[in-house]
């Protein structure tokens, strides 16, 4: 067995990433702070690292990862990503003039209570850990707990399923404490990111109509583009397009609701893979899917920069 100690090419567990969280800021002071955005329902703290040089009224670009228990390799992501901007910053050009000119918000894990129940208990587990009046069942799906259409299709107002759209809208402290930090920070977030796994997709909004959003053809051309790059690695194929109409109807997404706050740039990835190990994706994939992953979200900061 393995010790407590962090590895970018392992899954790591919430205590050994709380603490690469304080060690990553301690030790890239110029480049990364750490602030808490809330608690989860267990009282465990909701972390954020700011990555970018001090500047004034720099523009952001959002992106979280463990909204859903059970997708891994998300998770592992948000950390290879601040390793790598920390890595790179002052080596590689592109990197560079990000972080000089841009913040990220990194939010690593924001299901924490979900994700300490996949290593202790289920690993299976999707939802939050809260617990509802009248019901022995627990949880949320925090994807269905934004107010975006809230509960209207591809949502379950029953307790014990697996898209349980919560009592109300942001009913999770997850979700009102995520939701908030957006709205206090509209001003400067240019891009929200959302990573969720498996299926190989890069879906936009609106997930939770048929509608399309008024700058489609726009997020489609992005979409595309960011889904070519992506391949350029590996070769690894991508499906793009609102999502539900590329993946199925779910009203309460995170990404719809970044969206109709006015953050025009909005995306959820679905990483590897299409479902040979699903949500068990092999710690051997975690640097393929880390490096081709970094390539789309590097394009989409250049495209948000020139926008
Ligand atoms: N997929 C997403 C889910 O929450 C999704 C798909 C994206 C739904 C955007 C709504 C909005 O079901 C996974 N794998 O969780
Ligand atoms: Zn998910």
């Amino acid at each position: 067995a393995r010790a407590t100690g962090h590895s970018y090419e392992k899954y790591n567990n919430w205590e050994t990433i709380e603490a690469w969280t304080q060690q990553v800021a301690k030790e890239n002071p110029n480049l990364i702070s750490r602030s808490a955005i809330g608690t989860t329902f267990e009282g465990r703290t909701i972390y954020l690292l700011k990555v970018g040089k001090a500047g004034e009224n720099k523009p952001a670009i959002f992106m979280d990862c463990g909204f859903h228990a059970r997708e891994w390799i998300s998770p592992a992501f948000c950390q290879w990503f601040v390793r790598e901007a920390v890595r790179t910053y002052g080596v590689e050009s592109h990197m560079t003039e990000f972080l000089d000119k841009l913040d990220f918000y990194i939010l690593p894990v924001f299901n924490i209570d979900g994700y300490v129940y996949t290593w202790s208990k289920n690993r299976m587990w999707r939802k939050t850990r809260s617990t509802h009046a009248g019901t022995g069942c627990i949880g949320t799906d925090p994807n269905r707990n934004f107010n975006a259409g809230w509960c209207e299709i591809g949502a379950s107002k029953k307790p014990c399923d697996e898209t349980y759209c919560g009592p109300a809208a942001e009913s999770e402290k997850e979700t009102k404490a995520l939701a908030d930090f957006i709205r206090k920070n509209l001003a400067s977030i240019k891009a929200y990111l959302t990573i969720h796994s498996y299926s190989q997709m890069l879906l936009y909004p609106y997930s939770y109509d048929y509608k399309l959003t008024e700058n489609n053809a726009e997020l489609n051309a992005l979409a595309e583009a960011t889904v070519k790059e992506l391949a350029t690695l590996y070769g690894t194929k991508y499906t793009y397009g609102p999502g539900a109409s590329t993946i199925y109807p779910a009203a309460g997404g995170s990404d719809d609701w970044a969206y109709d706050q006015g953050i025009k740039y909005s995306f959820t990835f679905e990483l590897r893979d299409k479902g040979k190990y699903g949500f068990t994706l092999p710690e051997s994939q975690i640097r393929p899917t880390c490096e081709e992953t970094m390539l789309a979200i590097k394009h989409i900061a250049s495209y948000v920069l020139e926008h």
